[in-house]
This record gives C-alpha cells, sequence and structure tokens, in this order.
C-alpha cells in the first residue's frame, strides 16, 4: 500500500499535543536580557525629544536606545520585496522611527533589561515629546484633496497604481446587453495566530549571530538581517523552532528582530522579545482593507463577457516585505473561474496611518473572490436566474484553460464540484425549507450562499515573478539524504508552521524509496541544517516544494539502481524497480533494497567507478505554472430578522485540490480556512477611531471565532490532477479563506431576500443586517 493518498496520523502530533513543542519562548539562553519596545500612542505625530533618563535609572535596565540612538545600526531601512511598478513611492523604514510615527504602534525606542517585567516597566518611563498631527486611517480620506501626507514624498497619499487590461474592454461592456457595478468593502482584520511573534538573539565570541525567531521564512529573514543590519549572509544561521502558526503575517521582516540582533551585538549578551497579544494587535501586519468597484458585462441571458475591476488598497503606513504586491496576487482573479472576453484590472495602493498591511490567508485572491462572486449574485438577480444556473452557464470548461486575464489554468472541472456540493448540502429541499419559512412568515429566514471558486497558489514559477518585479524567486530546493543504516533523512527549503509538512513529505518519499513514513526524518526551519530555501506563504511547500522532493528522490533511486546494477553484476535495464526494492527481471530472489544501496554507497568499498560515495541529493525545482485549485463553497445560514443574528447553520465544502497526499490534513487545512474566511464574513473587523487609535485592539473586541461558533463542515473532493507537476497535486493552504467569505455573505444577502436587501457590509453583525433589512423596509 502506498503511503500517498493515506489518512497518516500527524508525525508532529504526539510531541505538540503532550506540550513538548518549543516555541521561541520556551527557549532561554543564559544570561538573556529582555526588549520591550516604547510605541507611540499617536497615529500620527513629530517625534521632538525623547527622555530616556529616568527609564535608565529603573532596577534592572541595561540600556534605552531611542531611534536616533540606532540609527547607525542600520544599513538600510525594513525591506519591500515587490516594487510593483515604476511610479511606486517606497519610504525608508527604519525600524525605530526617528522623526515622525506614522501609526499607532510605530517604535520610537527601546528598554533592554534583565527580565521581562522590568523592561516593560521601563518602557513606561520613557518620555516621548509627540506632536500630535493629523491622521489620516480611512482610504477616502487619505485620498482626498488636501489629506495629510503620512509621506511627504507620497503625493495625495499615493504609493502605487498598477493595472491589467486585455480584450476591447470598452467595446464589451458598449455592446453589453446587461450590466452590473458593484462597491465592496474588504474590512482591515488582525491575522491573530495563536503563538504571537518572538525573536532570540545570540552572538558569539566571533561574531557569528544566531536568530531564533517565530517565522515563515528563515530564509528570507536571513537575507532581510543582512541587507538592513549588514552582516554577512553567512555569519548568519536563523532557526525557526515550532511555529504557532502565521497565516502570512510571520512571512515578514520586522523590526523587532533588527532591534533584536542590533542591540544582542552591542550588548554581547543574548537578547529576546516576546509579542503580547494587545501588541501583536498593532505591531503584527494587518491583512485587506481594500475598496473594491466591480463592473460585469454580460449577454440579456447573463453571459458574461468583460470584467472590470477598480481597487483602492490600503498599504497602512510603509510598504513591508511584499504589501504591494498582495493586490497583484488577486490581480488574475476577478473573473473567477468564468470564460470572459475581455479584463480591465487597475490598483492603487495608498498609504494611511495604520499598522501596514500585508498577505493575510488568501492575499488578493479572497479579495477577488469576493467581488466576482457577489457580482455574479448580483447579476443572476438582474437577469432573473438563479446563483447556480448563472454560474453553470458562465463556467470556463475546457482546460488547460487560456484565461482572459492572460495566464493559464492546469486542469479543473467545475461543474463536477457544483454538482456535488449541491448533492452534499441537498439543495432542492433546502430551497423548498427556505420558501416554506418564507411563506409562514419565520422570525429565522434561511440563506442559500454560493461560491465557485478558483484560485492561483504555489508561488510561483520564477520568470513570472520577475515579470512583476517580485524581489526573489519562486524554486524551491529539497534534499533526500540515506543514512548507511537505511533511514531517511529530507532537508527542506519550506518550513511548515502548521501544515504537517513533516508527514506529508515523509509520505512522498517513503512512497519513492521504500521506506515507512516512521523512518524518514523530516528537518527544516534551521539555516544550519538546510541553507538553501525560499520557505512557506502563497500555499507553495507541496506543489513546489513537495515536487521538489519528489524529483530529489528520483535522483536518490537512479543512484541506488546504479549500485544495484554494479553489486548485482546486471544492466541497470535488467532490474525492476518497485517499493524500495531492485530486482533482477526473471530472478525475482536476486535483489538490493534502496537501504542495502545505501550502506554500500557509504562503505563505497565497491562503487561504479568514479562514482561519489553517499546517497543523497538535492532537486531545486521551478514549477511551470501557478497551481489553480478550485471547488464550491456553499453556506446556509439562519437570519434572525428581528434582532439581526446570523448563525451558521451549514456549510458545504467542495475542493479540487489534484490528488491529494494526506486527506486528514487537507481536511484540516480546509475547515481552518473556511473559519478564517467565515470570520471575515461574520465577526471579525479591525476599527480604528478618527484619531487612529485601533479601539479593536484586544480579542474582547476583535471577534475570533471558537469553534462553537462553527458548524461541523460538510467536506468532500474532486480530483483534477494537475498535469503540471508528477504529483498532480495543487495547494491547499488558502482555498478555505479564498472560498468562504462571499459564500457566506451570499447566504446572508439570499435570506434577505424578500426585504429587498441586496447589498450589506461586512462583518454581517446583528446591527448592520439589522439596519439593512429596517432600511429596506422604510
Ligand atoms: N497537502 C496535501 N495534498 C494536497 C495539498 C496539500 O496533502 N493536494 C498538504 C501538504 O503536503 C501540506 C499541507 O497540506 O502538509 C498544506 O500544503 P500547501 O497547500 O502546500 O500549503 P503550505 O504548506 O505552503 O502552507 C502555506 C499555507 C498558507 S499560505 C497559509 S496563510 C496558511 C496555511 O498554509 N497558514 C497556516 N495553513 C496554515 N495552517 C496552520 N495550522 N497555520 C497557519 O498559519
Amino acid at each position: 500500500m502506498t503511503a500517498v493518498g493515506q489518512a497518516v496520523p500527524r508525525k508532529e502530533d504526539a510531541r505538540l499535543l503532550r506540550g513538548q513543542g518549543s516555541y521561541v519562548d520556551n527557549l532561554t539562553a543564559n544570561g538573556t536580557l529582555h526588549a520591550s519596545i516604547v510605541r507611540s500612542p499617536y497615529a500620527h505625530a513629530a517625534i521632538g525629544g525623547v527622555d530616556v533618563s529616568e527609564a535608565q535609572k529603573a532596577p534592572g535596565v541595561v540600556a534605552v536606545w531611542t531611534g536616533a540612538d540606532l540609527e547607525g545600526a542600520w544599513q538600510g531601512g525594513l525591506p519591500c520585496f515587490w516594487p510593483v511598478s515604476d511610479d511606486i513611492k517606497i519610504p525608508r523604514h527604519l525600524p525605530l522611527a526617528t522623526d515622525r510615527a506614522r501609526y499607532a504602534g510605530d517604535g520610537v525606542a527601546v528598554v533592554i533589561a534583565e527580565s521581562r517585567a522590568a523592561a516593560k516597566d521601563a518602557a513606561e518611563l520613557v518620555h516621548v515629546d509627540y506632536e500630535p498631527l493629523t491622521a489620516v486611517t480611512e482610504i477616502g480620506a487619505a485620498l482626498a484633496d488636501g489629506a495629510p501626507l503620512v509621506h511627504d514624498d507620497a503625493p495625495g497619499n499615493v504609493a502605487f497604481t498598477w493595472e491589467l487590461v486585455t480584450g476591447e474592454v470598452d467595446k464589451v461592456f458598449a455592446d453589453a446587453a446587461v450590466t452590473v457595478k458593484e462597491q465592496y468593502r474588504q474590512q482591515r482584520l488582525i491575522p491573530t495566530a495563536m503563538e504571537p511573534r518572538g525573536v532570540l538573539c545570540e552572538v558569539n565570541a566571533a561574531g557569528d549571530v544566531t536568530v531564533t525567531t517565530s517565522t515563515q521564512g528563515p530564509h528570507i529573514m536571513r537575507t532581510a538581517y543582512t541587507l538592513v543590519l549588514g552582516i554577512p549572509e553567512a555569519k548568519i544561521r536563523v532557526v525557526a523552532p515550532d511555529v504557532g502558526g502565521g497565516f502570512g503575517s510571520k512571512l515578514d521582516v520586522y523590526a523587532e528582530d533588527m532591534i533584536v540582533i542590533a542591540a544582542a551585538r552591542k550588548l554581547g549578551r543574548p537578547v529576546k522579545w516576546i509579542e503580547e497579544r494587545s501588541e501583536a494587535n498593532v505591531a503584527t501586519i494587518h491583512g485587506r482593507d481594500v475598496l473594491q468597484e466591480i463592473e460585469l458585462a454580460a449577454t440579456a441571458e447573463g453571459k458574461i463577457t468583460g470584467v472590470r475591476a477598480r481597487l483602492k488598497a490600503a498599504m497602512g503606513a510603509y510598504l513591508q516585505a511584499v504589501t504591494p504586491g498582495v493586490p497583484l496576487l488577486g490581480a488574475w482573479l476577478y473573473a473567477g473561474c468564468y470564460a470572459v472576453e475581455a479584463y480591465d484590472f487597475h490598483c492603487t495602493g495608498v498609504f494611511t496611518n495604520t499598522t501596514p498591511t500585508d498577505a493575510y490567508r488568501g492575499a488578493g485572491r479572497p479579495e477577488a473572490t469576493y467581488a466576482i462572486e457577489r457580482a455574479v449574485d448580483a447579476l443572476a438577480r438582474k437577469v432573473g436566474k438563479d446563483p447556480v444556473e448563472i454560474r453553470k452557464l458562465n463556467f470556463i470548461d475546457s482546460f488547460p484553460a487560456d484565461i482572459a486575464s492572460g495566464l493559464q489554468i492546469d486542469s479543473g472541472d467545475y461543474h463536477a464540484s457544483l454538482d456535488k456540493a449541491l448533492e452534499v448540502v441537498g439543495y432542492d429541499s433546502l430551497r423548498a425549507e427556505q420558501q416554506s419559512r418564507r411563506s409562514a412568515g419565520d422570525g429565522k429566514q434561511l440563506g442559500i450562499g454560493f461560491s465557485t471558486y478558483v484560485e492561483m497558489c504555489g508561488l510561483a514559477p520564477s520568470r513570472i515573478l520577475g515579470a512583476l518585479r517580485y524581489g526573489a524567486g519562486g524554486w524551491e530546493s529539497l534534499s533526500v539524504r540515506v543514512l548507511p543504516t537505511g533511514t531517511v533523512q529530507v532537508m527542506s527549503g519550506t518550513t511548515p508552521h502548521g501544515q504537517g509538512h513533516a508527514t506529508t513529505f515523509s509520505q512522498i518519499v517513503a512512497d519513492r524509496l521504500g521506506v515507512d513514513v516512521d523512518d524518514v526524518e523530516f528537518l527544516s526551519g534551521d539555516t544550519a541544517v538546510v541553507p538553501t530555501g525560499m520557505d512557506t506563504y502563497g500555499s507553495r511547500s507541496l506543489p513546489v516544494g513537495g515536487v521538489a522532493l519528489y524529483h530529489a528522490s528520483e535522483k536518490v533511486v537512479d543512484k541506488a539502481r546504479k549500485i544495484a546494477a554494479h553489486q548485482l553484476e546486471v544492466s541497470e535495464d535488467d532490474l525492476e524497480y518497485e517499493a524500495g526494492r531492485f530486482s533482477v527481471k526473471g530472478s525475482p530472489d536476486k535483489g538490493l533494497h534502496v537501504k542495502e544501496t545505501a550502506f554500500l554507497a557509504w562503505a563505497a568499498h565497491n562503487l561504479p567507478d568514479g562514482m561519489e560515495p553517499g546517497l543523497e541529493a538535492t532537486y531545486v525545482y521551478d514549477p511551470p505554472n501557478f497551481s489553480w485549485p478550485s471547488g464550491c463553497h456553499i453556506a446556509v445560514v439562519e437570519v434572525d430578522t428581528e434582532t439581526g443574528d446570523v448563525r451558521l447553520h451549514r456549510y458545504a465544502a467542495v475542493d479540487d485540490v489534484g490528488n491529494v497526499i494526506n486527506p486528514v490534513i487537507v481536511d484540516g487545512q480546509v475547515h481552518g480556512g473556511i473559519a478564517q474566511g467565515v470570520a471575515q464574513a461574520l465577526w471579525e473587523e479591525a476599527v480604528y477611531d478618527e484619531d487612529g487609535n485601533l479601539v479593536t485592539g484586544s480579542l474582547l473586541n476583535y471577534l475570533v471565532p471558537s469553534a462553537a461558533e462553527l458548524p461541523s463542515f460538510e467536506l468532500d473532493r474532486t480530483v483534477t490532477p494537475s498535469p503540471t507537476n508528477p504529483l498532480g497535486v495543487k495547494g491547499v493552504g488558502e482555498t478555505g479563506t479564498i472560498a468562504s467569505t462571499p459564500a457566506v455573505v451570499n447566504a446572508v444577502l439570499d435570506a434577505l431576500e424578500p426585504y429587498g436587501v441586496t447589498d450589506i457590509d461586512m462583518p454581517t453583525s446583528p446591527e448592520r443586517v439589522w439596519r439593512a433589512i429596517e432600511e429596506a423596509r422604510s
């Protein structure tokens, strides 16, 4: 039996569930000092003097530094790796602000002390002379004439503009029998990983720097540390120990890492910083915060011919690692899984006095999916069709598909996943129940909402990333080493932070080499152990890293075959290979297992002439295309028309992620993804007041759901293997988040249809729903 495709229990869990995980805060070196950051309470303020004298005298304090004190420690500001256009303004972003604070939470000074409590107490004794300035926190206010500037050298608060136009857009719209034009607001979200960020830096006598940090990207961090701090890359070791979630937010390059490294180097002692939850809400990147306008051109029967999308995307106060690129990750998807002739996408990046935004689960693709899936429902209402009918009329149905926005979708069967999802929920009987509740004037109305999505992940072909001006490649490097006694080490350039790579990657290699899953040791997250990699984001670990692993394993098998042929004194062509064993054709008893060839390769007593000893291989894989998972999600909500309360009643998801390595892990990814997307639809919103204070600064008022708020999800799958990789796999890490938000909001609007409500902002709080009903009634 092959390991791939089996629900192998997660190898990680025995340790993690017993509390034997090792997160940054569990790790303390001898003599560790602790850092606390002094943060601006103002969203926008000129920084006058900073008086550190009182803090310096506080018990346990070792050092207090302002931004000016540390200016010499930085060679450059925090990097933005994605300068998307010629006109982009990338403001200098120092780890500690020196002249102006540009968002509430911007760091202005750091206290280093013998204990965390001492550092925190002393941070309150740093007196900063702020001169408050008017803040702009909303996109509209930032773009208004005469708006205060977040950065003096970014007129109009515009960071960049970017567009993608194909086909005869104006003609298609002029010829259209029907058009719909909708405006949506993607509220700002706070990623809220279970483990907040943390960093520990140790420097040895030779000046070698070891940084243990809660990151998704140890390799990216190593490069970033060099760029910002000027330490040669070879003298930096980055360790990502167990990482308690990230959802994109831990891909970023943060000020605190730089401050902690600079402090450890200056003081010659280990320095550690652990983020508090309320601190995370202002200091770790936010997601979304986009105003969207989408227009569809269609025939009278509802066949979509053209799409226009206009985005105004908040960058926040600075451009973080990939902030400007986030809207681009959705730029190809505003026609969703529908065949259109003409396509026009335009985006403006806007600075605001808020926490910087950046990639948050789905990054650009949830926004695109939301816009097209809601707009398709609006079109269905206009042409008098059912949401199922309109989708079926417009689906792309031949693959590979060259889409209007210019890329090629590898494979899919959108009708199949929609049909299966209808079956899973029992669509006809749901509609019947809805009708009877409507007729009875039931106080709890039923709503059924659809989202048929396709997304592009598996970032990404390096060639395309280059054309988009992304600052790095999209390849991945994986190595396989068979030890003399036959156990296998996998050295992975991607690092898990909850995705179960140790299990799924072991499954892949176990099948290729004919060993047990438990005979595979998975190594990642330490640049001293795995020096090369591009890290984990964009649901790339399997479709890029896993495929690299497949190829590396094949290289190992090829070498093992040569050794086996030599030992067995036959030609390679005379060998058969199955389940890790080479046997001589016609003499099945005569053979050698890969494990045995590993010993022979290690001993090297009798290898073919010229062969290198050892049995290991590395493969660096650059994918030829993105990975295009798709599917159909159906949300069923109950809306209390008296109170506006929305309950998610049922939720069905049929996803096509190509071949599946581990169905339980895939289901887990889908579960988590759906929970996050539903949370955007129903509960979560980062709210700033007019002065730029984050009023949802804690988990008391930023409403992250627990399992209790969610029904049991009804999951199923269709499988169209990707033809672009030998495993036939597509990514799954973000699908649930991408698909679920519009399904839920479409369901809420479906419930409110008898009241004439056709639009509502997210989150669809009881107040918003109640107001929408009242306004429609009046
Ligand atoms: N998998 C599989 N078969 C498939 C597809 C995937 O068995 N056809 C398995 C993979 O082998 C891997 C897991 O599912 O073990 C996810 O794989 P993949 O889709 O390649 O995604 P990544 O591993 O690259 O993870 C990144 C993705 C992203 S971008 C975000 S955001 C996210 C997510 O994963 N953040 C997460 N899932 C998360 N899960 C947890 N627990 N915590 C986060 O922060």
